[in-house]
C-alpha cells in the first residue's frame, strides 16, 4: 500500500489531467476517480503557515476582470491569466463572487452548486486556476450561497412539484404569518398550487430550509467538494439570514447563530483548515456576538466601512475614532475582521468621494487609509485604479469591466463588453498607472508592501489620540515585541501640521520617529510633520 499521502495521489492526478487536457484526462480514468471528491491539494495546515487573516485579499467579480476567449464575458482563464499583475500587487487571497450555472449574470441565484459556469470556463479551468493562485500564494474564497437557491434549482423545482423529500427543503405555508422580505416586499410568494414559499430576497430565490438536517448537510457536501479541490475557505452570502426565528425575525435571529456555530465546527470537523468569512451587513456588537456566541471564523466589518468613507466624505476623523475605539473594545481576542471600502453591492468610492471627475489623490487616501489599520483587508477589483462606478442605480454599475489598458475597451475583451466599462478615460487602467508614484495603483501596491513589511501594522491594536483637530487621524499601531507604527493621515483639503507632543506614544518617542516610505517629510523641526491635503504617511522609530 503506498504510503504517500491522499491528497498527493489527488495532485498527481489532477497535475495530469491538466497537463493533458482535463477532458481527455476525465475519459481515461474510471469515473469518480479524478476530482469529483478527490482530495487534489495538500491540507490547509500543511500548504499554509499562516494564519487566514494574514495578507491582503482581493474581491473578483469574475464576469468583468479578463475576457480570454473573445466572448465579451470575463472568464477564470482571463483571470489565472492576470494572476501575476495580483502577485505584483501583493495580493496573498481572492473571494471570488459565484461561478456556479445561474440564470442570471451576478450568479447569486444557483442552479448548481458543484459545476462551474459554462461562460466562466470548466472544471478544468477551475482548477488550474486554483493551482496557479496557490503557486502565487494566494488562498482562493469562493461565495457560498447558503440562504437560497435558484427557483432553478432542481432541489425547488422537485419540491414545487410536490415531491415529498424535497418539498421540506424550502418553507411552503398556506397561510403563513406575513414577513417582510430584505427588500422591503413581502418575503412569501406564490407557489400557483395554493401555498407561498419563503423568499427573503426576491421570489427567484426561495430560502433553504436550514432546519431541515438533510439541507445542513447538503450545503456541508457542497462545501467539502470545493474544499476537496483545494478551495482553501468560504464567504458565506446574507450570514444574517439563514435561519429565520420563530418570532418573525428575518436576521440574526438565536437560531441563525446557533447555524453558523454548527456549519463552522462541522466543517472544520471535515476540514480543519476551512474558513468561513460572513457577510455580517450588521451592528458592531451583533457582529461581535457572531464571534464571541457563533466561533465565526471572519466577519465583514461593515460599520468600519461607513466610517471609513464618512471620515474621506466629512473631511473628519472623530467618528472615525469613535469605531476604531468601538472595535477595540467589542471583539474578542483574535477575532478576524475582512475590512474594505467597496464591494460588489456598494457604490465605488471613487465615485462617491468625487463624483464630478477622478480625484486620484483622495481614491488614493481611502486605500491607505483601510490598508494601515486593524484587520484583514479585502480589496474589490479595480478599486486599485480609483475606477468609478457607472452611471444610474443598476447594481451592474458596481460590476463594469476591469480596465487594463489606456485604450478606449480598456483590454478587457476583443469583443463588446458583457457589460460597457464606467469609464474610457486612459487614466483609469492598469496600463496608466504602473510605475506612476502618483497613481493610484503605485499608492495601494506601496501601501500593502509596507503593511506586509511591519508586522503592527498587518495584526497590532489601534489607539487613536482624540486632541487632534478633526480632519487629522493619528492611530498608533502597536504589537507586542514589535516596533510601533504611527499612522498619521490628513483627510482635509489643505496643507495640515501635527505636532507629537499630542501624541501620548506607546514605547516610541515622537520626536524619534522616520517616515517608513522612504519619502522625506516636511516640518517645522523634530516631532511637526507638515501634513500635505490627503494624505497619509507611516512613521516608526528611527533605525
Ligand atoms: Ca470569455
Ligand atoms: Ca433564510
Amino acid at each position: 500500500m503506498s504510503r504517500r499521502p491522499a491528497w498527493l495521489v489527488g495532485a498527481v492526478l489532477v497535475t495530469a489531467a491538466l497537463a493533458s487536457g482535463f477532458a481527455a484526462a476525465q475519459a481515461a480514468l474510471p469515473a469518480g476517480a479524478l476530482v469529483y471528491g478527490a482530495p487534489v491539494a495538500p491540507p490547509p495546515a500543511e500548504r499554509w503557515a499562516s494564519d487566514p487573516g494574514d495578507g491582503v485579499y482581493y474581491q473578483v467579480f469574475v464576469r468583468s476582470f479578463q475576457d480570454s476567449d473573445g466572448d465579451g464575458v470575463g472568464d477564470l482563464r482571463g483571470l489565472t491569466a492576470r494572476l501575476p499583475y495580483l502577485a505584483g500587487l501583493g495580493i496573498t487571497g481572492l473571494w471570488l463572487t459565484p461561478i456556479h450555472p445561474s440564470p442570471s449574470y451576478h450568479g447569486y441565484d444557483v442552479t448548481d452548486y458543484r459545476s462551474v459556469h459554462p461562460e466562466l470556463g470548466t472544471m478544468g479551468d477551475f482548477l488550474s486556476f486554483v493551482s496557479a493562485a496557490h503557486r502565487h500564494g494566494m488562498r482562493v474564497v469562493l461565495d457560498l450561497v447558503v440562504n437560497h437557491s435558484s427557483d432553478r434549482h432542481p432541489w425547488f423545482v422537485a419540491a414545487r412539484a410536490g415531491d415529498p423529500r424535497f418539498r421540506d427543503w424550502y418553507r411552503f405555508e398556506r397561510d403563513p404569518e406575513p414577513l417582510i422580505g430584505t427588500l422591503g416586499g413581502s418575503a412569501w410568494h406564490d407557489a400557483g398550487d395554493g401555498t407561498r414559499y419563503l423568499g427573503l430576497f426576491v421570489a427567484g430565490m426561495p430560502d433553504l430550509d436550514h432546519r431541515n438536517p438533510e439541507v445542513v448537510e447538503a450545503m456541508l457536501d457542497v462545501a467539502a467538494f470545493w474544499l476537496d479541490l483545494g478551495v482553501d475557505g468560504f464567504r458565506i452570502d446574507a450570514i444574517q439570514h439563514v435561519v429565520e426565528g420563530e418570532d418573525g425575525t428575518v436576521a440574526n435571529a438565536p437560531a441563525n447563530f446557533a447555524w453558523v456555530a454548527e456549519f463552522g465546527a462541522r466543517l472544520r470537523e471535515r476540514h480543519p483548515g476551512a474558513f468561513l468569512v460572513g457577510e455580517t451587513w450588521t451592528s458592531t456588537p451583533t457582529i461581535a456576538a457572531y464571534h464571541r456566541d457563533a466561533g465565526l471564523d471572519m466577519s465583514f466589518d461593515y460599520p468600519l466601512w461607513r466610517a471609513l468613507l464618512g471620515a474621506l466624505q466629512a473631511r473628519s476623523a472623530i467618528d472615525l475614532r469613535a469605531q476604531l475605539a468601538l472595535n477595540a473594545d467589542a471583539y474578542p481576542e483574535g477575532a478576524r475582521r475582512g475590512t474594505f471600502v467597496s464591494n460588489h453591492d456598494q457604490q465605488r468610492p471613487a465615485s462617491l468621494l468625487s463624483p464630478l471627475r477622478p480625484n486620484p489623490a483622495r481614491a488614493a487616501l481611502l486605500g491607505r487609509l483601510l490598508l494601515a489599520l486593524p484587520g484583514t483587508p479585502f480589496v474589490y477589483y479595480g478599486e486599485e485604479l480609483g475606477m468609478p462606478n457607472g452611471s444610474g442605480d443598476d447594481d451592474r454599475q458596481k460590476r463594469t469591466p476591469m480596465r487594463w489598458t489606456a485604450t478606449e475597451d480598456g483590454g478587457f475583451s476583443d469583443a463588446a463588453p458583457w457589460f460597457p466599462p464606467s469609464t474610457t478615460d486612459p487614466a483609469i487602467s492598469v496600463a496608466a498607472q504602473a510605475g506612476d508614484p502618483a497613481s493610484v495603483l503605485e499608492a495601494y501596491r506601496s501601501a500593502i508592501a509596507l503593511r506586509a513589511a511591519h508586522p503592527a501594522l498587518a495584526r497590532g491594536g489601534a489607539t487613536a489620540p482624540r486632541d487632534l483637530p478633526g480632519a487629522a487621524l493619528a492611530v498608533w499601531r502597536t504589537l507586542e515585541g514589535e516596533a510601533p507604527v504611527l499612522v498619521l493621515a490628513n483627510l482635509s483639503n489643505r496643507d495640515l501640521e501635527v505636532d507629537a507632543a499630542q501624541l501620548a506614544a506607546p514605547g516610541a518617542d515622537p520626536g524619534d520617529l522616520a517616515p517608513l516610505d522612504g519619502l522625506g517629510f516636511d516640518g517645522d523641526g523634530p516631532g511637526v510633520w507638515s501634513l500635505p491635503a490627503n494624505t497619509l504617511r507611516l512613521l516608526g522609530p528611527a533605525r
